[in-house]
């Protein structure tokens, strides 16, 4: 029985007055049989469940589950003589008969990799399927205070698993449940410990869950209050005949509307939102998109924007790089509608684009009535010269009553309405035709000219485009 040996032969003594053993190490006292008597000094408590707790060797060596009716607190340190067992799933534990409690010391987790913790592949526990924690051995991963982090996956309302991109995803269970089916990437500490299931393997009880990456849409939303008199279009304040022509004529009559209170995203969605649709699965789902729109990302096989590569240069130089904070552009008003529904809101109507972007009285620019060649992203202002986006919110000086950047130039964004010439009838919350062939553009982009009147940038100014369109110009913001 060489592995009763390990311990024994550091008490032989003990063995002939007391049959206890008493053990170095928490490592060696898991090579004693089960029956067998052991005493173990000066452990760590790490974790306290209803009935048990988990204990480590102070040099993170080894640690072990204690079966005892006695709680201690977490830190302290612990002398425990109990008989050796074994569970269902082959976990070793100490049924403790005695326990002796002094002061410790916080206990912090050990980092390591799913790989290294034993995840996905655990084979033989005799001979230790874990690949061992460093400065362990073998089993002795069992009952470590460890640390992981990576992909969450969930199970169900209290499993779930991670992966570090290691190869190995590690089986984890939360007893408290309260996991959420958002998140992306997380960190749990917990302790090592087995589930048998077709092979034994390892499985971590999470006794902590950090959310490094949430899912969801967090941006900041401006509140629109109610009004009953929005000024919406404009007013024949120009004479340039170029602009009149150029679409002017398609905002008028200035008109007035009633509004009900509503959010609005105070910058346009960026890359890095975007990002979080697209990890979230938003492509994979029907739920978030609508019939026309899951035909189309079916037909074309779409997974991704056109144009999401960094670095771009639009085929026309010189090259620039999208970050995260750049707005998402290439979109289609389908899939600007996708995301907005996994957003939980809807994109705005043309009707609460305009509201927010230029208050009730309906001033023509988000800032005043006079164009501002410093207060919006267009080809003729000094700070992004040439065909570039702009970080969402570069220009402090151009956001709108509401508080919305943007609203002017970067790049222009879908509405949800269809695209009419005319505002139609409508006088409260007005919504657009029933139908149509076009979805409707609001705002103005980054390659738009000094031409006549910038009529372009009026809040006013629309156009509409074909819900499968998509430019390098084009992006979108959300309303709730
Ligand atoms: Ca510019
Ligand atoms: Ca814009």
């Amino acid at each position: 029985m060489k592995r009763i040996t390990a311990c024994a032969a550091a008490a032989v003594l003990w063995l002939a007055a007391s049959h206890t053993v008493w053990c170095q190490s928490i490592g060696n006292a898991k090579l004693l049989a089960n029956g067998q008597v052991v005493e173990i000094e000066s452990v760590v408590v790490t974790a306290v469940k209803p009935g048990f707790f988990y204990v480590e060797q102070p040099d993170r060596s080894a640690g072990i589950r204690v079966q005892s009716a006695y709680t201690p607190s977490v830190g302290s340190s612990l002398l425990v003589i109990g008989t050796m067992a074994a569970n269902v799933d082959g976990e070793r534990y100490v049924a403790a008969s005695f326990l002796t409690e002094g002061p410790g010391q916080p206990v912090s987790p050990v980092a390591v990799s799913c790989s290294e913790l034993g995840g996905g592949n655990f084979g033989d526990i005799e001979t230790g399927g874990q690949i061992g924690v460093d400065g362990g051995e073998g089993l002795n991963n069992v009952g470590l205070l460890v640390s992981i982090s990576g992909a969450f996956a969930i199970v169900d309302e209290s499993t779930f698993t991670i992966d570090d991109g290691s190869g190995a995803h590690v089986w984890c269970e939360s007893p408290g449940g309260r996991l959420n089916s958002s998140w992306l990437r997380v960190r749990a500490t917990g302790i090592c410990t087995l589930e048998k299931g077709r092979t034994v393997r390892a499985k971590l009880l999470a006794t902590d869950i950090e959310v490094l990456v949430n899912g969801t849409y967090e941006a900041p939303m401006a509140s629109v209050p109610a009004t009953c008199c929005f000024q919406m279009g404009n007013s024949h304040d120009y004479d340039d005949y170029t602009a009149y022509n150029n679409g002017l004529a398609l905002n008028e009559p200035q008109h007035t509307v009633a509004m009900s209170a509503y959010t609005i995203s105070e910058h346009e969605v960026t890359r890095g939102e975007y990002l979080l649709f697209m990890l979230s699965g938003g492509y994979a789902n029907p739920a978030l998109w609508s019939a026309d729109g899951w035909t189309w990302k079916t037909s074309v096989n779409r997974t991704k924007p056109d144009m999401w590569d960094p670095f771009q240069n639009w085929g026309t130089g010189p090259q620039f790089t999208q970050t995260s904070d750049h707005p998402v552009i290439g979109v289609t008003y389908y899939e600007a509608e996708a995301f907005s529904h996994w957003a939980g809101g809807e994109l705005p109507t043309e009707a609460q684009w305009e509201y927010a972007a230029r208050g009730a009285s309906g001033q023509i620019y988000p800032w005043h009535d006079f164009w501002d060649l410093y207060r919006c992203n267009s080809f003729s202002d000094p700070y992004f010269p040439g065909f570039v986006t702009a970080p969402v919110g570069s220009f402090s000086g151009g956001e709108s009553f509401a508080g919305c950047l943007d609203m002017a130039g970067n790049v222009q964004e879908w509405c949800r309405d269809w695209y009419a010439d005319d505002y139609g009838p409508w006088v409260a919350d007005p919504a657009g035709p029933a139908s149509g062939t076009q979805r409707v553009l609001k705002g103005s982009w980054f390659a738009a000219t000094n031409y006549a009147s910038y009529y372009p940038f009026r809040c006013a100014a629309r156009r509409g485009a074909p819900a499968d369109a998509e430019g390098f110009a084009t992006g979108f913001r959300v309303v709730k």
